[in-house]
């Protein structure tokens, strides 16, 4: 275990008041070395027969333009055993406080330059559960703040219910927050500036946002790890409907 039982209620209290938590340097230097070999192989080997859904390009057919990829732990064992077993899953049981169900790995990117903003959204829209009861892990896998796009949360906002959504243009994030941002966003906004190696983990209904990447060199590198708790049931019917129209919409507009 990582985490000792002091550790880990102080880690659930703060992440209970805040809806997210911060945990620094959560994997050392080999473990990310390790990581990013696997993410290669991944990119080079598996990533090119994966169906057009789970690879996202910034621009269609630049491949150096690679923005995100969907559902790796279903398609790749050394990602199936990072997000099934260990010490990802361990903070996820701390953090909902009860068994948990491993759900969707990614990698996010955003290019230099044409890397472009995270609308602000609640991943718990996307997810259709009940309970909803979640929780998304982003593991930064080299140096992020503002100039290359960091995370940002209102702070304490999974507290105060879901906001509306509606469809955005962003490749990969096709719902965002109407709404944004109120002066209550403003207020309590926390900028997540990140180092190689650190994990953010934040509630299914935290409100968070991210900006383009306006570097001329820099990448924006980072893994997400979703968990359910063990009850939360999906509205397959639901989410399969939106899936599919989402589809539908993206081809038709060139995205995929
Ligand atoms: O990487 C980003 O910009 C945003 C990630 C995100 O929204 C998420 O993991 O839910």
């Amino acid at each position: 275990m990582k985490y000792s039982p002091e550790e880990a209620k102080s880690l659930k209290e703060s992440y209970d008041r805040d809806g997210y938590v911060a945990l620094r340097g959560f994997l050392n230097a080999d473990e990310l070395q390790t990581l990013k070999a696997n993410l290669q192989r991944y990119i080079d080997e598996v990533a090119p027969s994966l169906p057009k859904e789970d690879v996202f390009y910034e621009t269609k057919d630049d491949h150096s333009t690679l923005k995100q990829l969907i559902r790796m732990s279903q398609h790749d064992a050394f990602f199936a055993d990072m997000q099934n077993q260990g010490a990802f899953r361990e903070v996820a049981e701390i953090l909902l406080g009860r068994a948990v169900a491993p759900q969707n790995m990614q990698f996010f990117n955003k290019p230099a330059r044409v890397g472009q903003p995270t609308p602000p959204h609640q991943d718990g829209y996307y997810w259709m559960i009940t309970p909803m009861e979640g929780c998304t892990m982003w593991l930064a896998l080299e140096d992020v703040d503002e100039e290359n796009g960091c995370v940002r949360y209102a702070r304490g906002s999974h507290l105060k219910g879901t906001r509306i959504h509606s469809r955005t243009t962003t490749l990969g994030f096709s719902q965002g927050i109407q709404d944004f941002p109120t002066e209550d966003d403003q207020a309590t906004e926390a900028v997540m500036r990140a180092q190689a190696g650190d994990l953010l983990v934040h509630d299914a209904m935290t409100v968070h946002w991210a900006d383009g990447n306006t570097s001329e060199t820099r990448s924006r590198n980072a893994m997400g790890l979703i968990y359910y708790s063990d009850r939360a049931q999906t509205d397959e019917a639901a989410r399969e409907a939106y899936q599919q129209e989402l589809h539908k919409s993206l081809e038709a507009t060139g995205k995929i």
